[in-house]
């Protein structure tokens, strides 16, 4: 277990989360576990199948070892054990958004938590030779996936979609959370219902996500109730973002971009580390044409991620940015 102090959360404005339905009856939901190491076919089936059921999947056997993910954890840990000054003062070689302590975003929204948050392009170069290993296997993982899911689409060719978001061009983020533990006391006047990183849905194509063994995570599949995720530090989760619930418009069901949220748990730290993947900015996000049916239409109009991302850039964390390009 990872254990932090919160020395720099002191004076963080509280938010409630109302309470997860599921969590009052005291049960977890159990995502999809999709086997990598099993056949192209029986993947790429489970791939689909999750997408359009939860938007969110989890990944084992998935060729990225532990050791990897505990050190870019542990790496992660003592960077957030670092004096306030100094965290603030650290500046990334090609910083994108850098440190950032409780407020999220440009517009208002904050959690129980701290960050650091970058820009990521093939070029460019992390700030450790671990975060470069980490973020070049999940690339590698990434790439994987959504050639299963193209496969599973029945959409040729098979890096139709992966090439969106592997080229030079491509507009990738990595975040490093940290939920710091909490006073007990003020867990009880929160009823342990501490918003840690408020709903919403990701933007991009697809977020892999990896976590150490705390909980926290929720996801939304119904509106006004909150499912819980199992905690798994040996897998990654996966969810669908925004634009790739644009792609993949089917004819037997949509693809859809989960919300979801992480409520502080209060007593134990918990760290995660996310890659968002998301197209080059002049990419234009519109229904894959081999996934519709003739005649169909899209429900959306179309938009480039450029525009896309100054959209969401501009919102609250939980408005229905996608809401802003449905067709009238
Ligand atoms: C949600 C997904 C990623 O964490 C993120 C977030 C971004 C930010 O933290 O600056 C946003 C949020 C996220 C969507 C709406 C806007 C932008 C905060 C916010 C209020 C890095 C991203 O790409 O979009």
């Amino acid at each position: 277990m990872v254990v932090l102090s919160s020395p720099s959360l002191d004076q963080i404005p509280l938010i409630r989360t109302p309470k997860a339905a599921a969590a009052a009856a005291g049960s977890f939901s159990v995502v999809p576990a999709i086997d990598l190491s099993k056949p192209d076919d029986t993947a790429a089936r489970l791939i689909v199948k999750a997408c359009q059921d939860l938007g969110l999947f989890k990944v084992t056997n998935h060729g990225v070892s532990l050791e990897l993910m505990r050190r870019l954890e542990a790496e992660a840990v003592s960077f957030f054990s670092l004096p306030l000054l100094e965290k603030q003062r650290s500046c990334l070689p090609h910083s994108f958004g850098g440190y950032g302590n409780k407020s999220i975003g440009a517009n208002g929204d904050v959690g129980w938590l701290e960050y650091l948050l970058f820009a990521v392009t093939p070029k460019q170069y992390p700030f450790s030779s671990t975060l470069r290993e980490y973020l070049s296997a999940i690339r590698k993982l990434a790439q994987r996936v959504l050639e299963l899911m193209a496969e599973g689409l029945a959409i040729q060719p098979r890096d139709a979609l992966s090439k969106l978001v592997m080229g030079e061009q491509s507009d990738g983020l990595f975040r490093l959370n940290h939920y710091p533990p909490c006073p007990l006391q003020l867990l009880h006047e929160f009823n342990s219902c501490l918003t840690g990183f408020g709903e919403h849905t990701d933007p991009q194509v697809i977020s892999i996500l990896r976590s150490n063994n705390t909980s926290g995570l929720q996801i939304s599949v119904k509106e006004g109730s909150w499912i819980p995720i199992l905690p798994d530090d040996e897998s990654f989760f996966i969810n669908v973002g925004d634009a790739l619930q644009v792609l993949a418009v089917l004819t037997n069901g949509r693809f859809r971009s989960v919300r979801h949220r992480v409520v502080a748990d209060g007593r134990e730290s918990r760290v995660s580390m996310i890659y968002f993947f998301g197209p080059a900015l002049g990419e234009r996000i519109a229904p894959l044409p081999q996934a519709m049916r003739m005649g169909e239409q899209s429900r959306y109009r179309e938009f480039t991620w450029e525009e896309y991302k100054k959209a969401a850039y501009g919102s609250r964390l939980s408005d229905d940015r996608l809401g802003l390009f449905e067709k009238s």
